[in-house]
């Protein structure tokens, strides 16, 4: 940005504060009980460091090293004069998640999430990817070709979460047009305009605003696309509820959903609850989802040998029949489970959670630290009113919890004796890993999601060799859209091309 465009920016931003200032908003109060922490000198007076962090492309590093400059809780200066604390400690942030309270309607998408998976929705998707695939390979003269892998994962990922999650067919897969993919696409080519790096700054100071980001206009029409699919999807599961339409039992989560919200049952969903959990599951399974699965085939592809092993495991299990069940999925291909942790583990779609603390709190550490007063203490209070954030990815990538390996690719890691760190056995969330959160706001996908990637990757790296397209040093960096996508380095767009082949 040109220094004059800074300037008016810091003016812009300065005058807005102090309009909300004066309209009563609290946001300069240092909130008066929370323990005084170590943490990063301000770096701008109006911006305090969230300008310097938004800017980075990976701000997990940096979060590291300030975690071992300072302490594993500590400080960040914000937007006029607000500060977020990190934690970085295991027992911290096993209290911050347990202490969450629960959501009722959560309660019911959590069992309708965790009922029966059917592992076969998933099936069917990777095995329409598979035909595509045959058929560009089939029109290519040497046997290879280069795809869009990132591109394809999308559409795995927006019909599963259409069929497992509502029986709706989005279609993407045999290539029609979904308004909803579309917008979802276009967060990945737009480049940030001026009003929303505005906007972006102005959101990390006032929550309220968080829904503008990446696009006002883009956000409201995946809004109207969602709740206008939303209402289609109640209308039919309803008429399938009351026999109009014949055919087998809604098994799909909103199906289970529309049964809760009839008027005998005691949940009482109403037709908007059942339509926001919806947008919930359209957004909580979709991007998730298609980045684990880009990020899986990226890491396969840059060391052969991970995908040779996992090849071997895949046609030895093959070869006594046909597509692994559910259990089998989950029990009976460890190797397969291990890749799908360790792509979870360095790579968490959310890098993060935020939240501001309802009550006054006391926050237990493993190990005691030094506030900036230099006192030692081992619990930290908070203040209600106080900003506090887990950084997901810094945390699963700590070379102090995950050992001096912890920034590589290593599936290994999951399957030998000690290979896990004693440090990282302290992180409670499911396998150690902070990935899906922990406690009651956890990922209510989860199984979802683990049944998805594994059914996806046994079909494709079965049938399918990948290698990065310019080779092995590909460089990468992220792009953004809803949430941090990888890219080959200067190329426009959210692209992951990669070169691939039949197996013999
Ligand atoms: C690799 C894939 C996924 C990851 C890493 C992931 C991660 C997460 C995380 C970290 C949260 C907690 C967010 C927070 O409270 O701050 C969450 C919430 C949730 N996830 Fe997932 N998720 C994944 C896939 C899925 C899928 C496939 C579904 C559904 C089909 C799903 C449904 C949900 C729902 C319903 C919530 C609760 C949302 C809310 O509290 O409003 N997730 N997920
Ligand atoms: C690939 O992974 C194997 C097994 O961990 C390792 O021995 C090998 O050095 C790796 N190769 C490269 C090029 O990183
Ligand atoms: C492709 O994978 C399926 C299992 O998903 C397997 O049955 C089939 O034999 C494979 N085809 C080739 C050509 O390897
Ligand atoms: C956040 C975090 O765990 N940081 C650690 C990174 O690794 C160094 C070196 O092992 C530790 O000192 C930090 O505490």
């Amino acid at each position: 940005m040109a220094p004059i465009q800074q300037t008016f920016f810091e003016v812009i931003i300065l005058l807005a504060g102090l309009w909300l200032l004066s309209k009563g908003v609290r946001i300069l109060r240092r909130p008066a009980k929370t323990t005084r922490l170590k943490g990063p000198e301000s770096k701008s007076l109006v911006f305090g460091n969230s300008r310097f962090l938004s800017s980075q492309q990976d701000v997990a590093p940096v979060l590291e090293e300030w975690a071992e400059r300072y302490e594993a809780m500590f400080r960040i200066p914000e937007v006029l004069g607000r500060t977020t604390i990190i934690l970085c400690d295991p027992k911290a942030i096993q209290h911050f998640y347990s202490k969450e309270t629960y959501v009722y309607v959560h309660d019911a998408l959590g069992k309708a999430l965790t009922a029966d998976i059917l592992a076969s929705v998933f099936f069917d998707s990777a095995y329409m990817v598979k035909e595509a695939w045959d058929s560009i390979l089939d029109s290519s003269e040497n046997g290879e070709a280069v795809i869009d892998v990132q591109d394809w994962m999308n559409h795995v990922a927006l019909d599963s979460v259409g069929i497992g999650g509502f029986s709706h067919d989005f279609g993407t897969l045999r290539g029609e047009c979904s308004t909803i993919a579309e917008i979802f696409d276009s967060f990945g080519k737009l480049k940030p305009t001026v009003l929303q790096i505005l906007l972006l700054v102005l959101s990390t100071a006032f929550p309220v605003l968080t829904h503008l980001r990446p696009s006002k206009s883009l956000v409201r029409k995946f809004k109207l696309a969602a709740e206008e699919i939303s209402m289609e999807l109640l209308q039919k599961a309803r008429k399938e509820k009351e026999g109009i339409v014949e055919g087998k039992e809604d098994h799909s989560i909103i199906g289970l959903l529309v049964k809760a919200a009839s008027d005998d049952s005691e949940l009482h969903m109403s037709e908007d609850e059942v339509i926001a959990q919806m947008k919930v599951l359209i957004l909580a399974g979709y991007e998730t989802i298609s980045i684990s699965l880009t990020w899986a085939l990226i890491e396969l592809s840059k060391n052969q040998s991970f995908q040779t092993t996992l090849r071997e495991e895949l046609v030895a299990h093959y070869s006594k029949g046909g597509d692994p069940t559910y259990d089998q999925l989950t029990n009976d291909l460890p190797y397969l489970d291990a890749v799908v942790h360790e792509v979870l583990r360095l790579h968490a779609p959310l890098w993060q959670t935020n939240r501001v603390a309802a009550e006054d709190d006391i926050i237990p550490l493993s190990v005691p630290i030094q506030t900036a007063d230099d006192k030692t203490v081992d619990r930290v209070s908070i203040a209600a009113g106080q900003a506090i954030t887990v950084p997901i990815r810094t945390v699963n990538r700590s070379i102090s919890i995950w050992g001096a390996d912890a920034k590589e690719f290593k599936p290994q890691r999951w399957l030998e004796e000690g290979g896990i760190q004693e440090k990282a056995v302290e992180i409670r969330g499911y396998r150690h890993l902070l990935t899906f959160v922990d406690g009651p706001r956890t990922c209510l996908g989860k199984g979802f999601a683990l049944t998805e990637f594994k059914a996806t990757l046994s079909v494709l790296v079965r049938n399918y060799t990948f290698e990065l397209r310019d080779g092995p040093d590909t460089e990468f960096e992220m792009g953004k859209t809803i949430l941090p996508r990888p890219k080959v380095s200067g190329e426009d767009g959210c692209r992951m091309p990669l070169r691939i082949r039949r197996v013999d």
